[in-house]
């Protein structure tokens, strides 16, 4: 149930199912405002919402709105949203600021499920994480922590192909998050099905899914679970040539100095641009083949 002294504005539809204990998928809203290119961006996060309600569930589009938290966006909230001329990449640090300052911006998957736990909501789909920079082992992302504490059940492709993939899955070992492959013993590599790196779990069905995080929250253990799905085969680029694209995209990065928070939003961007949009694409399939597998999930976690 979510507190109502939480400064949290829950959209009306997000609230009735919450209050009939009815899934509900949150979704991020920094790859709406930074890692989207206009006007896909609008038209993607409208479609993960609908796939999202075709598969049973509510979606709760997460983001901030002239300093007030929005659990769950109206259709003219997502459009002022997407075309926000200054839009803040709020990630978990910048939330206190954000809020006390009434910026309007898009939340990280650090913020979101910092803000969705707090709502009440426990099924969250993004579609890379953030993990460790190649290059830059010093610039770890806040989505690593956040899953850390934040015992919530989050749908991913794995970690964007831009990041130290090793480096992260590394990070997420020693932070205690349970990795677990769905119908794959290998770490995803975002666009690409996989990064050859494997995998301690794997689980099969959302059913199975559902059991693990049963367990975890009887175990009372407070890391996420984070599910790694891999981007459809249709959809998939072949990971030796992205590999070489990301290899030039950062090399760019580095030779621009480029840093901190700017460093994702400049990356995926270039790396659309070397790949002819093929990276694009298959941003948007593995971001709705998320959403729906996360709908599956959140239906499974109620029955
Ligand atoms: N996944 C995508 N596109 C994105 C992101 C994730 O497909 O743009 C965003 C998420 O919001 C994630 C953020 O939390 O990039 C990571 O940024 P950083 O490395 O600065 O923490
Ligand atoms: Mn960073």
């Amino acid at each position: 149930m979510p507190n109502p002294n939480l400064p949290l504005t829950v959209a009306p539809q997000v609230a009735e199912a919450l209050a009939r204990r009815q899934p509900v998928v949150a979704l991020e809203s920094a790859l709406i405002t930074h890692g989207l290119p206009r006007p896909v961006n609008q038209q993607v996060a409208r479609q993960m919402e609908a796939i999202v309600r075709a598969e049973g569930a509510t979606p709760a589009t997460v983001a901030l709105l002239a300093g007030e938290v929005k659990v769950g966006l109206s259709p003219q909230e997502l459009e002022r949203l997407a075309h926000e001329p200054e839009p803040a990449k709020i990630s978990q640090r910048d939330l206190p600021v954000a809020v006390a300052q009434g910026r309007s911006g898009g939340t990280t998957v650090a913020a979101t499920m910092t803000l969705a736990y707090r709502a009440g909501i426990r099924v969250f789909a993004t579609g890379g994480i953030g993990g460790v920079h190649r290059s830059h082992p010093e610039d770890v992302s806040a989505d690593l922590p956040a899953l850390a504490t934040t015992p919530m059940l989050v749908v991913c492709a794995g970690a964007k192909a831009i990041l130290d993939l090793p480096r992260t899955l590394e990070a997420l070992e020693t932070l205690g998050v349970p990795v677990v492959g769905y119908q794959t013993d290998t770490f995803p590599a975002f666009t690409s099905r996989s990064s050859g790196l494997p995998l301690a779990a794997r689980a099969d069905s959302p059913q199975d899914v559902a059991a693990i995080a049963r367990a975890r929250n009887r175990l009372g253990l407070p890391a996420s679970l984070l599910v790694c799905v891999p981007i459809p085969s249709d959809d998939e680029m072949v990971w030796a040539e992205t590999h070489a694209a990301v290899e030039a995209t950062v090399a760019e990065a580095d030779e621009r100095g480029i840093s901190g928070r700017d460093l994702t939003p400049f990356l995926l961007a270039r790396l659309a641009d070397r790949t002819g949009g093929e990276s694009l694409a298959a941003n948007k399939a593995l971001l709705f083949h998320n959403s729906r597998v996360a709908a599956h999930i959140a239906r499974a976690l109620d029955s």
